[in-house]
C-alpha cells in the first residue's frame, strides 16, 4: 500500500487590512472571494494551506511574524491600507527572501508604465495583479512552484532579464456566479472561530460594474462599465448567512443600488431578515442615479425598517461646466428638489455630498451652488469632501491634471470619527487637490473655510434659525450671511478666532496635514473641524460670547443692507437659536415667551413652506429633558458624532401657543422637571 508521504502544503498568506469603525471590523471580503474561487478551481486544492487573513491594522513586526511561514503572500491594496501593506511586505521579504509577494486591488496601477514604475520602486514585490482578481489569483497559485508568472493573466512582473512583463488582462467574468461566495463556502468560518470576541461588519456585492464614467471614481473606467449580476438566490442566502451570524452592519458594494428591478426584492429581503432575526440592523447603499421613484421607494423602505438613518443625495457639483469636465451627469435640479420634498414630507432626513476642488469650479460657482442647494431644501447636511486623486481613475492621468492645473498635496488619510489610538501606526496618505487653475490655492483655502463655517453655523445649527429667517423673509442668501462670519471681524474676538482656526487648518491640509482635528480630550477621536469648533464653543463656555458677537455682525449687516426688520426680531431669532442647541447637563425644559412667530417660520421653511411673519406673544416650551446627557462623553457621542449626518443638534419644541397661556391649553408641566422661564 503506497504510504502517503504528507507532501508539505504550499503555505498561502492573505492580507486585507481594514479600519475599525465603531468597534467593528469588516470581514475581508475581497481576499475571501479570491480564496473561495481558488479553492473551487485549483486542480489540487488540498495542496494549499490558506492561513487566517490579516484583517486589521497590527504592527508591521507582528504581521511579518504571522506570515513568516508562508511561501506566497497576497496583499489586497486600497487607499486605506496601501502603505501598511508595503511595510509588511518589505519587512517579510527582508526576513524570508524566497517568499513570493503579490499585490492586487484598486491601488495597483493598471497602465503598463505606471505598473512597471511601481514594481521597480518596490522590488520586494514579485507580482502585481490589475483589475478583477479571481483569475490571476488562481493562475498564480497554479504556477507558484515553477514561478511561471507568464501564465497568469492580468499580472505584471520583472523577469530574469530584468524586463517588465505586463500580461494581457483577463476578460471580466460575465457569469459572476462562477465565483463562489466566501460566506456560503465557509471561508470566514475559521476567522469567526479564531476571533470570537471580534465584532464584524460585512460587505454585500449583488452586482459588479458601473455604466457611469465619473473621472474621480475608480468605477468610472470603461473596463468596468458592463454590469454583471450575482444570482438572487445566492444573494438571499448570503443575507441569511449575515443574519445567522448576527452581523449588524452591512455595506452594499453596488455602484448604483436601485438601478435593477430586482434590487427592490433584495431590499425587502434585508428588511424582512432584520424583522425576523434582528440582523442586519443597518444596510448602507450607494443610490442609483436619475430615478426619483426608485430612489424614493427604496429609501423609504430602508428608513421605515430602520436600516438607514438618512439618504445621501450625492451631487458632487452644481456647476454644469464642472459636471461636463468630470464626465458626470447629475440628477437634474428638478428631480433633486422633488426628491428632497418627498423625503421631507415623509420625515426621511437627507444629506448631500459636494466635492471641493473639481475642475472648472471657482470659489463663486461652488459657494453659489451650496447656497442654491440649501435654498432648494437641503437643511440637514452637505458633506464637503476634498477631491482625492485615486489610482486608475481618469483624474490620475497626468494630462488631465495639467489641463485643470491641479495642485496636489499628500495628506494623511484619517477617516473622521476614528479613534486616535488605532493599534499599529496609521500611516496612509492620499493625494488631495488643494488648488486648480479656476480655484487657485488661496481660493481653495477660502472655499474650505467657507465650507467649515457654513457647516458650523448652518448645519450644526448654531445660527440656522436667523439665517433661514433672513433668507425666507428678506431673501438674503445663505452664502452672503456666511461670508460676514469670515471677513471684517476685527471687533469680534470669538468669531475671528473661529475664522482663523479654520484658515490655519486649511493651510495645514495644503501642507500635507490630515483633513481632521485630533482630540484626546473629546473621546480621543479625529473630528471634522466644524464639529471640533462646535464642541469648543459648547463645552468650552464660549457660546454666550459667540452669540453676542453674532448679534453684533448680523445687526451691522442688516443695517448696511437697509433691511426693514421689526425691532427685536433679529435679537429674538438669535437667542432663541441659542436656547435650541442641545447641551449636556441640562435638567429642565425651557419656557419661552416670544414676540414673533419665528419658530413657525423656521419649521415651516425646514419643511418647504413659506410662512409670513406675525407679531404677537407666542409661548413655547423647549423640551430639554426628553433627551439628556449627564456626561460630556455621552453628549459628544450621541449629539455631535451620531447626530452629525442628520444635523440633529436642536431640541424639539413641546408646545407653543399664541397670547398668554391659552386657558385650558396651559403648558404641560412635567412633575420631575422644574422649568426655567425666559422672556426674550
Ligand atoms: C466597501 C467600500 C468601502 C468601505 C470599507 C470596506 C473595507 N473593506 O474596509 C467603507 C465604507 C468604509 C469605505 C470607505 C472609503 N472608501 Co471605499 N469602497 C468600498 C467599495 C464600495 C467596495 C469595495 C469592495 O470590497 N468591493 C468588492 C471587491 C470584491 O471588489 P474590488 O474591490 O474591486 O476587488 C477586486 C479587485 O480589486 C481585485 N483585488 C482586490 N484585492 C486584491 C488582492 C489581490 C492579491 C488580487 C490578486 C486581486 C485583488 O480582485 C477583487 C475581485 O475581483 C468600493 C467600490 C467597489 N465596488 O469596489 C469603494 C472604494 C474601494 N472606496 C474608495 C475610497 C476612496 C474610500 C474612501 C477613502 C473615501 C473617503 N475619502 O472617505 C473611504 C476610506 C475609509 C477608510 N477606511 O479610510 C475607492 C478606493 C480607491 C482606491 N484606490 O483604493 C473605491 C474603489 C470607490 C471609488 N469610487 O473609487 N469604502
Amino acid at each position: 500500500m503506497h504510504k502517503q508521504t504528507s507532501k508539505r502544503k504550499i503555505q498561502v498568506g492573505l492580507v486585507q487590512v481594514g479600519e475599525r469603525f465603531g468597534n467593528e471590523y469588516y470581514l475581508p471580503y475581497s481576499i475571501g472571494l479570491l480564496q473561495a474561487y481558488a479553492r473551487k478551481y485549483l486542480p489540487l486544492p488540498d495542496e494549499y494551506n490558506f492561513h487566517l487573513p490579516v484583517y486589521k491594522r497590527i504592527s508591521v513586526e507582528s504581521a511579518a511574524d504571522r506570515l513568516s511561514n508562508c511561501d506566497i503572500v497576497f496583499f489586497s491594496s486600497y487607499l486605506w491600507n496601501h502603505n501598511i501593506n508595503l511595510k509588511i511586505a518589505g519587512a517579510l521579504k527582508n526576513r524570508k527572501t524566497d517568499v513570493v509577494i503579490v499585490f492586487g486591488g484598486p491601488m495597483v496601477p493598471e497602465a503598463p508604465d505606471a505598473a512597471e514604475k511601481f514594481l521597480r520602486d518596490h522590488l520586494f514585490i514579485d507580482l502585481i495583479c490589475y483589475g478583477e482578481g479571481e483569475v490571476p489569483f488562481l493562475k498564480i497559485l497554479e504556477n507558484v512552484q515553477q514561478k511561471a508568472w507568464e501564465k497568469a493573466p492580468s499580472a505584471g512582473f520583472i523577469n530574469k532579464e530584468n524586463h517588465y512583463v505586463h500580461n494581457p488582462r483577463s476578460e471580466r467574468i460575465k457569469d459572476i456566479d462562477e465565483i463562489p461566495s466566501p460566506y456560503l463556502e465557509g471561508v470566514f468560518d475559521a476567522l469567526l472561530k479564531a476571533y470570537p470576541e471580534e465584532r464584524w461588519s460585512a460587505l454585500l456585492e449583488t452586482n459588479r460594474g458601473c455604466p457611469y464614467t465619473c473621472a474621480y471614481c475608480y468605477w468610472g473606467k470603461k473596463t468596468r462599465s458592463r454590469v454583471y449580476q450575482f444570482g438572487k438566490e445566492r444573494i438571499f442566502r448570503e443575507i441569511d448567512w449575515i443574519s445567522r451570524n448576527k452581523i449588524k452592519f452591512v455595506f452594499c458594494c453596488d455602484a448604483n443600488f436601485g438601478m435593477l428591478e430586482r434590487d427592490r426584492e433584495i431590499a425587502e429581503k434585508v428588511a424582512a431578515n432584520k424583522k425576523l432575526y434582528g440582523c442586519p440592523e443597518a444596510f448602507s447603499v450607494q443610490n442609483t442615479k436619475n430615478s426619483t421613484k426608485k430612489i424614493f421607494e427604496m429609501q423609504k423602505l430602508f428608513n421605515d425598517s430602520g436600516l438607514q438613518k438618512g439618504v445621501n443625495l450625492a451631487l458632487q457639483s452644481l456647476n454644469e461646466m464642472t459636471l461636463k469636465s468630470i464626465d458626470r451627469s447629475n440628477i437634474s435640479n428638478e428631480v433633486y428638489r422633488d426628491l428632497q420634498k418627498m423625503f421631507t414630507e415623509n420625515n426621511i432626513p437627507t444629506f448631500s455630498d459636494l466635492i471641493i476642488g473639481l475642475p472648472d469650479e471657482t470659489y463663486d460657482s461652488f459657494t453659489r451652488g451650496v447656497s442654491g442647494l440649501i435654498e432648494s431644501g437641503q437643511h440637514n447636511r452637505i458633506q464637503f469632501i476634498n477631491l482625492t486623486i485615486l489610482e486608475n481613475t481618469g483624474m490620475a492621468d497626468r494630462e488631465y491634471q495639467e489641463r485643470y492645473g491641479f495642485v496636489l498635496a499628500d495628506s494623511r488619510l484619517v477617516p473622521h470619527h476614528t479613534s486616535l489610538d488605532e493599534k499599529g501606526e496609521r500611516d496612509e496618505f492620499q493625494k488631495l487637490v488643494v488648488g486648480t487653475n479656476t480655484m487657485p490655492e488661496e481660493d481653495w483655502i477660502k472655499t474650505r473655510v467657507f465650507c467649515w463655517m457654513i457647516s458650523l453655523l448652518y448645519f450644526n445649527k448654531l445660527l440656522q434659525l436667523p439665517f433661514l429667517l433672513l433668507n425666507s423673509l428678506y431673501l438674503v442668501s445663505i452664502r452672503e450671511l456666511t461670508g460676514i462670519f469670515i471677513k471684517g471681524l476685527d471687533e469680534c474676538g470669538k468669531l475671528s478666532e473661529i475664522a482663523s482656526f479654520f484658515t490655519r487648518k486649511a493651510v495645514d491640509i495644503q501642507k500635507g496635514g490630515s483633513e481632521h482635528i485630533a482630540s484626546e480630550e473629546w473621546l480621543n477621536l479625529w473630528w471634522p473641524a466644524d464639529e471640533y469648533m462646535f464642541i469648543k464653543l459648547c463645552a468650552g463656555g464660549g457660546l454666550n460670547e459667540f452669540y453676542r458677537e453674532a448679534e453684533f455682525v448680523l445687526s451691522r449687516f442688516v443695517k448696511e443692507k437697509g433691511l426693514e426688520m421689526p425691532d427685536g426680531l433679529l435679537h429674538e431669532a438669535i437667542w432663541t437659536n441659542k436656547d435650541l442647541i442641545k447641551q449636556p447637563f441640562t435638567e429642565t425644559d425651557l419656557e419661552v415667551a416670544a414676540h414673533f412667530n419665528i419658530l413657525e417660520i423656521y419649521h415651516g421653511k425646514l419643511n418647504g413652506a413659506d410662512i409670513p411673519l406675525t407679531e404677537g406673544l407666542v409661548n413655547y416650551i423647549i423640551d430639554r429633558t426628553s433627551d439628556r446627557w449627564s456626561s460630556l462623553d455621552d453628549w459628544l457621542r450621541e449629539v455631535v458624532w451620531y447626530g452629525s449626518k442628520r444635523g440633529a443638534y436642536h431640541y424639539n419644541i413641546l408646545l407653543s401657543c399664541r397670547g398668554n397661556f391659552c386657558g385650558s391649553a396651559a403648558p404641560v408641566r412635567r412633575p420631575d422637571s422644574g422649568k426655567e422661564k425666559v422672556k426674550i
